[in-house]
Order: C-alpha cells, then structure tokens, then sequence
C-alpha cells in the first residue's frame, strides 16, 4: 500500500509514523509531505529514514492509496483535490470538511460503515474531544437512547499542537525560575493556571470547539441529541479529560453501564471508588483506548448519569482513529 502522511513534522503526523509502526499497517511505501518549513526534514519509519515533501499542487499523489492529512484547516482545503484526484482516501483530521453532507465523519467503535459512503473521497475525522466522548457514550445509547448531554472538558496542551506542549513546559520553568512568563499559543497563561477557552468564540458566547462537540456528536451518533459543552484548558500537558453528565430516555443503572462499558471495544474502565481508582489523563497518555470512571447516577435527575473520562487527544483523539479508519476500509476490501 502506498500510504502519505501530510502535515509530518506536527504532533498529529509525528504520532502517525508511531501507530503505524506499532500496528504494522500495511506500507509497502511511505510518503511524507510538509510545508515549506518542515520539508526536507527527515524521519525515520522502521529502520528506513524519509524525507519530507514540499506539499505543492502537483501529481505527487499519483498511485497514493491511502493520505492521512493533519495539516490544518486551510491546507486540508486547499490540497484536498491535489490529494484526491487520482483515487486516494483523504483521510483528514482538520475541521475544514466534518460537517459536509457529502463527507463522512467518523469513529469506527461508533459508526464505522459510514466511511463506506464518500462521494468526494474524503473521510473526516472528528476533534479530538468529541471523538473520545462518542466511544463512550456509543455503548450506553444502547441501553436507553441519551436525551441530552453536558459535558465539561479538561483539554490538555496537546490539543495546540507541539509548539504549544513546549510552551507550557517552558512557562512552568518560567514561572519556577521567576522570569517573565511568554505567552504565544495560548491566549493566557497556561502554567499554574486553566483557561476556560478552546479556539475561539462565537456569536452565541460559545467557543468553537464548545459547538463542534455540539454538532458532530449529533452526525457521528446519528442523533438528535443536544450537547452543551464548557471547554476549558488545562496544564496537564497530553491526554483530555471529560466531566460528561448525561439524560437518558429511561432510567439506566450504573450496573448496566459498567457492564456495557467493559465490553465495549476501545474502552478500559477504572472505576473503583473504595479504592481511589478512576482514569487520570498520566495514565492515559500514550494509551490506546478511551479511559472511563467515576459512574453514578445524578442526584439531580432520575435518568440521569454521570462519567468521567481521560483519552489520549493525539492518539484516539487523532491519529489512531485515523488509521483505524484505513484499517476498518481494508478490512471490508475497500483499501488494498
Ligand atoms: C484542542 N480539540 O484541544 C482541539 C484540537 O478540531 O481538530 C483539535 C481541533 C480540531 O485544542
């Protein structure tokens, strides 16, 4: 399989070349393409280094089967025919695509067959908080189809990119050494501190990434349901972690969820109260599945539930869901 992966030299495409390797995708080649920054660069993928490709309109995607792109927006925008035209599934971590009708957007615990249906070649996968919150929520909509969701998220700098888990590294110094601390990638001071925005904010008063958990909730689940979400960073430096509270249709037992949750694909639960054991985003970091704890049942609402989790934002947040996507299409024949 002739495989490229846009955007290298970033966190999301720097995971790429780990999950790849450790799953043992099928690459029979690599390709590795960057902006004018990052080209030239070179990485290593089993053993073998490659080089970074100056991402231009050209033909480079010739006989390319499968591109996982984590560029940005406005490059998934304006590479997404050069990457298509000869065939490729762009497989796209950007927002530029997610909420088209003619693109799927998916996370294959919940809704992997949409990625079957892709009119333009594109599949999109979700951001990164909401991915992690559909894969648990999938199994308990199962038991009673959830009414409403309000959800309060822990985001961690990962979710900025690379640049920004240095600066938080570097503002901790900062503040420690006593020097003036640099803000860049944050619009506050991350270290010490939480910033209760993530991206920027819209006309209603809520931040973007407050309205994607909103309406890609609602496509990836094939639901109407509502979510209202507060989305707040916090200096934890990879791995987000999510307050979610839930309303079902019927009442649901914590019992039943537990269980659900613990045959759930993609899901590990850690939820021992007595024992001071629930997820925290150290454990999951690096980590493959969604990490769920901390059930019971809302004091405030007889159908209601509420969970904590902690999931790796460049792992099943981006990356990995990505490339279970790809496999998910080779497992159906549609990747050789
Ligand atoms: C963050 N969730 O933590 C964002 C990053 O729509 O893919 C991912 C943004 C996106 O800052």
């Amino acid at each position: 399989m002739r495989v490229a992966i846009v955007g290298a030299s970033g966190a999301v495409g720097q995971e790429f070349l780990r999950v790849l390797a450790e799953r043992n995708f099928p690459v029979d080649e690599l390709l590795l393409f960057g902006s004018p920054n990052s080209a030239g660069r070179t990485y290593t993928f089993k053993g073998r280094d490659y080089e970074v490709k100056l991402l231009q309109e050209n033909d480079d995607f010739r006989g390319v089967d499968v591109a996982f792109v984590s560029a940005g927006g406005s490059a998934s925008k304006r590479y997404a025919e050069t990457i298509t035209k000869h065939g490729a599934v762009m497989i796209d971590n950007s927002s530029a695509f997610r909420m088209e009708d003619d693109v799927p957007l998916v996370v294959p615990e919940c809704n992997a067959e949409d990625a079957l249906t892709r009119p333009r070649g594109i599949i999109a996968n979700p951001n990164c908080t909401t991915i992690i919150m559909v894969v648990a929520l999938k199994p308990i909509q199962a038991l009673s189809p959830i009414k409403r969701i309000r959800v309060s998220t822990y985001q961690a700098a990962s979710g900025a990119g690379a640049a920004a888990m240095q600066e938080l590294q570097e503002q901790c110094r900062q503040v420690l050494d006593g020097e003036e601390v640099k803000v860049d990638k944050f619009p506050h001071q991350l270290a010490f501190n939480m910033i209760p925005q993530v991206d920027v904010f819209t006309d209603n008063d809520y931040t973007k990434e407050e309205m994607k958990m909103y309406y890609e909730t609602r496509k990836i689940l094939h639901s109407d349901v509502k979510t209202s979400a507060s989305c707040v960073r916090v200096p934890s430096l990879r791995s987000h972690s999510e307050n979610i509270w839930i309303e079902t249709e019927a009442p649901v037992s914590v019992e039943a969820v537990r269980s659900a949750l613990s045959a759930a694909p993609g899901i590990t639960l850690v939820d021992d109260p007595a024992h001071g054991r629930y997820p925290m985003p150290l454990e999951s970091a690096g980590r493959d599945d969604v990490y769920v704890g901390r059930i019971r049942q809302d004091l405030a609402d007889p159908c209601g539930l509420t969970l904590w989790l902690t999931g790796d934002q460049i792992r099943k947040g981006a990356a990995l869901n990505a490339v279970q996507i790809a496999e998910y299409l080779i497992k159906v024949g549609q990747l050789k």
